[in-house]
């Protein structure tokens, strides 16, 4: 009950400083309530109106081009999104409704006693435009606590899965596809409801599933990593990620810190990465949160996209049991230049948008050196920031030689005892919902048709270009 006392006027103070950048918060509709339904409620017509006017003066305005290269090239630099949640800029990173990393870690409520940013309160961020009070954000993990039980059929699924040869992000989709007996917005929608009633429905969905996430994450650790050691019940005077970390089986405060680090900083990097478009693209053929968010974890397990920080772990752990610790960084430099060599990807570093190290990776350093500065895989991460870059930019086709978020989180995991590396995209997805789900909402409240671009054959873009047969 001590989570409840910090002063609300306190908090209230900080958000005056707020610098308020892109978000509904400028427009003064910032409230203490706890009411998230109903805050939703008072702002998505505005919301409505606002996008309705915009759409009527500038609805066939031009916002960019779109070249032979870029249909070959995976869509990069098209703008064919809209996402509310975050916006990324290649060398700034990632803005969560307007407010960057290190501004979340400062203005983000805190558990007691603790230093990082709970991830109730950038999901309260993520889907209202405001940052919430401590009072706001302790009633999203109580909140969520009471949302957290698993149907049966869900349970005797994960106990069921063998756990030794499933992956457990395939473990992970499975079981959060299966949980779509329990959707509302499914159930609404069979019964008959009008469009403009599609986000409460949604929104219910997306509490009840971000609720259930850790309990599902902790069941497949446990069964694939403990004999299926029952993981202990939900306590609903601890946050979620306190209450996930327990149910892990790790009793460290200062890993419970860490995972409430991680669990803010991979939710959300705005709409056009392999998860979020997905989770975004089939929910606007209206298939519920859950079948939804389950095919974005279907995406988030390649390699290159959330796998990948499992892949940094298995480069490094290789790298260092090759070369021993210690090396001068030209054994590193050889290291790398070999993988290269091979066809592989330095796994960790790279990116289709950012241009500059992530600031995801630059926190999660920082972390690293308040608690683990001497830790000798650290000292690996450390030392391969110093020797990668200059070797991905003279292959001279990498267009950013950068660390992303992935090349340090499975470090941090490590140390704490956290050691299964094929465990770690899960952790990613789990957070990952808080951003997609966010979205979710707005984009039903929106409105928003489903996803059609138009693709071509080579055939006719060649014709549409005049190029003679
Ligand atoms: N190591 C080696 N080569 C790399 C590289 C890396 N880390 N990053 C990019 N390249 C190569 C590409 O494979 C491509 O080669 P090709 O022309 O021979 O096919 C070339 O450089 C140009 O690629 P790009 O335009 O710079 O990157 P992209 O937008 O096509 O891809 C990404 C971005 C992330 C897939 C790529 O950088 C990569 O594979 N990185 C390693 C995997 C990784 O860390 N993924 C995680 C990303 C973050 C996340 O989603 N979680």
């Amino acid at each position: 009950m001590a989570l409840f006392r910090m002063s609300v006027s306190k908090l209230s103070e900080t958000n005056q400083v707020l610098p308020a950048v892109n978000t509904i918060v400028r427009r003064g509709l910032a409230t203490e309530s706890t009411d998230l339904k109903g805050i939703l409620a008072n702002k998505i017509p505005k919301e409505i109106e606002r996008v309705k006017n915009f759409r009527k003066s500038h609805g066939s305005t031009k916002v960019g081009d779109v070249t032979v290269d870029m249909m070959y090239g995976g869509m990069r630099g098209i703008k064919g999104l809209v996402w509310e949640t975050s916006v990324l800029d290649p060398n700034e990173g990632i803005r969560f409704r307007g407010y960057s990393i290190p501004e979340c870690q400062k203005l983000l409520p805190k558990a007691e006693g603790g230093k990082e940013p709970l991830p109730e309160g950038l999901f309260w961020l993520l889907v209202t435009g405001d940052v919430p009070t401590k009072a706001q954000v302790d009633w999203l993990s109580k909140q969520w606590a009471q949302r957290a039980e698993l149907p049966p059929h869900v349970v005797n699924l994960l106990n069921n899965l063998p756990a030794q040869k499933v992956h457990p992000m395939s473990q992970f989709s499975a079981a959060v596809t299966a949980c779509n007996t329990e959707s509302k917005f499914l159930e609404a929608y069979n019964r008959g409801i009008k469009k403009t009633e599609y986000w409460e429905h949604v929104y219910e969905d997306s509490m009840n599933l971000i609720a259930k996430l850790p309990v599902i994450a902790a069941m497949i650790y446990r069964n694939t990593y403990q004999d299926g050691k029952g993981i202990g019940a939900i306590d609903a005077n601890k946050d979620w990620s306190e209450n996930f970390t327990r149910m892990l089986g790790f009793d460290s405060n200062e890993f419970t810190e860490l995972m409430r680090l991680y669990l803010t900083i991979h939710s959300d990097h705005e709409g056009g990465n392999v998860s979020a478009h997905t989770v975004h693209l089939v929910g606007s053929a209206l298939s519920d949160p859950y079948l939804s968010f389950g095919a974005g974890l279907n995406g988030l397990a390649g390699p290159l996209h959330g796998l990948a920080n499992q892949e940094v772990l298995v480069f490094l752990t290789k790298m260092m049991k090759e070369l021993g610790e210690n090396v001068p960084d030209d054994k590193v430099k050889e290291y790398c230049l070999k993988t290269l060599k091979s066809g592989q990807v330095i796994p960790g570093y790279g990116h289709a948008v950012l241009r500059k190290t992530d600031p995801r990776y630059t926190c999660q350093r920082e972390f690293a050196q308040k608690h683990l500065p001497n830790d000798p895989l650290f000292k690996l991460v450390a030392q391969v920031y110093k020797v990668v870059p200059p070797i991905l930019m003279e292959t001279g086709k990498v267009k950013n030689p950068w660390p992303n978020v992935d090349a340090h989180s499975g470090v941090l995991l490590q140390y704490y005892g956290l050691k299964e590396m094929n465990y770690y995209t899960v952790l990613f997805g789990v957070s990952r919902a808080l951003g997609v789900l966010s979205q979710l909402i707005w984009s039903r409240a929106f409105g928003l048709p489903i996803e059609r671009p138009k693709s071509m054959s080579t055939d006719d873009l060649m014709k549409a270009v005049g190029v003679k047969a």
